[in-house]
């Protein structure tokens, strides 16, 4: 799925001459802090794909159980002549199943700034429909977007947001990009967004740790990241993963923690970690309908339909104005 993300906090992803300033920074803030779009890598993204395939990571087996149940209802709701632009596309896995029923699509927007991810996304697309127009946009989605202008007149615009990707935000920064999705569609369009629901802490915490051990390899690889891409010389050993869910916060929180007291060369910073040191990388935030219905609010839109999977265990949600 190759999604790319997503900013912890107030960290933005920036042009790439300030990966070392955004890295030092966070490390330089107490508690310390990495922004988790540094994730997905061409490693990091490889290692999502697989994290989805693992059975403790059920969400995106539920968002697809979904789809196939629903997706024709789905695309009633929309009507014909939608354009569908999609925040973090990646392979668009999903989109297949809710395309093969919307009527007279009037254009694909895939937004994504992996370029290799987008590729692939759109050759699948083609294949399967190959008279769809296809408008992509390789850039970062949480930044400004200029739409394309459109084939035809669409009826109207619907952003699509699948993966529960909007829990990788914060209840503030979740709400801004609700708030920037909503310009975007215009009076006349909706936002179809996944979010995956509370459920119980064990099930949950499973999830983001698996057996295999993916998600913690998953984690770990920013590490690697930086010493491949900052010549930083963390030892991989050294560190470990760690998610567990904050259940008055509703939310993982995924953090690197540190071994033993260390030193780690970043740019010119040495910087220390105590033993048992946690660094913040990721929030994946749960939802109940009324937190969700609350969220939307916030950012001036109202749920208009909600539909589960068979287990009631992730949500696709439809919200217009
Ligand atoms: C992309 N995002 C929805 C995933 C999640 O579940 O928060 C990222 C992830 N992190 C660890 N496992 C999966």
């Amino acid at each position: 799925m190759n999604v790319q993300a997503y900013a912890v906090r107030d960290e933005q992803r920036p042009p790439d001459n300030q990966l070392l300033q955004v890295v030092q920074r966070g490390l330089r803030s107490q508690p310390k802090r990495l922004p988790s779009w540094l994730f997905y890598d061409e490693q990091g993204s490889a290692l999502f794909e697989r994290i989805c395939e693992q059975p403790e990571y059920y969400l995106t087996r539920a968002e697809i159980a979904l789809l196939d149940a629903h997706a024709g209802e789905i695309a009633e709701l929309l009507g014909p002549d939608v354009r569908l632009v999609e925040y973090g596309s990646g392979h668009a896995v999903k989109t297949r199943l809710l395309l093969e029923h919307l009527a007279d699509p009037v254009a694909w927007v895939p937004i994504e700034l992996s370029s290799e991810a987008l590729r692939h996304g759109m050759q699948g697309m083609e294949q399967h429909f190959p008279d769809l127009p296809i408008q992509p946009l390789p850039v970062d989605f949480t930044r400004a977007l200029r739409l394309p202008v459109p084939p035809r007149a669409p009826r109207r615009t619907v952003v699509y947001f699948p993966g529960s990707t909007i829990g990788n935000f914060d209840e503030r920064e979740a709400a801004q990009l609700l708030r920037k999705m909503r310009s975007e569609m215009g009076d006349n369009g909706g936002i179809l967004v996944g979010a995956d629901l509370k459920k119980d802490k064990s099930t949950l915490e499973s999830a983001y740790n698996d057996r295999a051990g993916v998600t913690a390899a998953f984690t770990l690889n920013i590490l690697a990241r930086l010493n491949r891409e900052l010549g930083c010389n963390f030892e991989l050993g050294a560190f470990r993963h760690r998610a567990h869910y904050n259940a008055m916060a509703g939310r993982i929180e995924t953090h690197i923690l540190s071994n033993r007291e260390q030193r780690v060369r970043v740019g010119r910073l040495q910087v220390l970690f105590r033993e048992e040191e946690a660094m913040l990388v990721e929030y994946s935030c749960k939802y109940s309908l009324e937190d969700f219905a609350a969220l939307a609010a916030v950012a001036g839109l109202a749920v208009q339909q909600v539909w589960m999977d068979p287990q009631s265990m992730f949500s696709l949600q439809y919200l217009t104005r």
